[in-house]
């Protein structure tokens, strides 16, 4: 299987607020270290990644954000912060403006919302620009962020161009971010550009199937009026984990993405068995929906040892999977997505995509 990965990528290193206290994220640059040691020694080859392509991603994020985020570190440190971390704290209150509805086109009251002030300084508009205190911009959190995305955009061109499978080491992760907000250790959503990648490349629909323990909010937000993408997210249950605020059930899409959005939330411990039957229901959606290819946000902080989540699979359990998602029978593109666990996350990387690839074989 093609791998792609970026050495920009470990130039970053987050801050978060953990237990009222700021801490070293647990999203570190270990976890790519982590992944390339293991894929090396399980045989396989790491090509470099392309340059990113910036304009592609105003296709699926709005233009003011990408400017703040390429900009932010230097208004930091121009508004006379010593570092070590730009970080949001103030947030728009809630049904105030636009910017709180993941899809303000579904709101009744639309004509009545404002949009959201924007604030004319780097405090300000961190908070307008983010949507969790997970998260921090330091002096090199652009340049990994792009390391990261073109990771995926180059896995895409080559699955467009006839590749079964790749897998794209991305780090830091894509799938929380929004069209316009960082949050949860994600600047640019990567998913979101492999799969328009795709679509720019000539196919006509794909599937993102979303397997990390946390709802990808932020795929699930580009894509929530589309119909050229299908959003399938299996996770914990949002009324009891981050990102809280989506992943329900019931959220299903809106104008012509209606029914492009499937969400399985599942309660806090869950083990392998009713994982497997969850994501049964994703792979029938998938399968009626005849797509081109597939997009996979490989969380594995699904792990029974993840150090900040609590579903129950095991190594195995990563294999079958990979064994599973073969089963379609469709060029698929692996993106890495969380996963804390960080010594063990190699091995269960290289578990999936042996699965896959076994299971590809034969
Ligand atoms: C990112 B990905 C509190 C924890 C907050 C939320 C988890 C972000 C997960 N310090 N972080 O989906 O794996
Ligand atoms: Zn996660």
């Amino acid at each position: 299987m093609l791998i792609i990965a970026s050495e920009l990528q470990r130039l970053h290193h987050g801050s978060e607020l953990d237990g009222g206290v700021v801490i070293a994220s647990w999203e570190s640059p270990a976890r790519a270290a982590y992944v390339t040691e293991a894929l090396i020694a399980s045989g396989r080859r790491i090509t470099p990644a392309d340059p990113p392509d910036l304009e592609e991603l105003h296709l699926i994020h709005d233009r003011g954000y990408l400017e703040f985020l390429a900009s932010a570190w230097d208004q930091w440190i121009a508004a006379g912060h010593q570092g070590p971390a730009a970080m949001g704290f103030a947030f728009p209150p809630r049904s105030a403006y636009r910017i709180s509805s993941p899809h303000p086109e579904a709101r009744s009251d639309e004509a009545q919302v404002p949009d959201t002030p924007r604030p004319d300084n780097i405090e300000g508009l961190l908070g307008y620009y983010s949507f969790a205190v997970d998260c921090s911009i330091g002096e090199h959190t652009w340049e990994a962020a792009l390391g990261s995305v073109a990771c995926a955009q180059t896995a895409a061109t080559r699955l467009s161009r006839g590749e079964r499978a790749a897998f794209a080491l991305c780090r830091p992760p894509g799938h929380h971010a929004t069209a316009n907000q960082f949050g949860g250790y994600c600047y640019l959503n990567n998913a979101a550009a492999a799969a328009q990648r795709l679509l720019t490349h000539g196919m006509h629909r794909i599937a993102v199937i979303d397997v990390d323990y946390h709802h990808g909010n932020g795929t699930q937000d580009i894509f929530y009026h589309r119909d050229d993408v299908l959003m399938a997210s299996i996770h914990c249950d949002p009324r009891q984990q981050f990102p809280y605020f989506s992943g329900y059930a019931d959220e299903i899409g809106t104008g012509a993405g209606r029914g492009w959005n499937l969400n399985v939330p599942l309660p806090r411990g869950t083990t392998a068995s009713r994982w497997m039957e969850g994501l049964d229901t994703i792979l029938e959606r998938v399968q009626a929906a005849q797509v081109d290819a597939v997009v996979v946000s490989l969380g594995l902080d699904t792990f029974a040892h993840d150090p900040i989540s609590d579903f129950g699979l095991e190594r195995e359990d990563f294999t079958q999977m990979g064994a599973i998602l073969a089963g379609m029978e469709c060029p698929t593109l692996f993106v890495l997505e969380g996963g804390y666990a960080t010594e063990e996350l190699g091995h269960n990387t290289v578990a999936v995509l042996d699965g896959f690839s076994g299971a590809a074989a034969s």
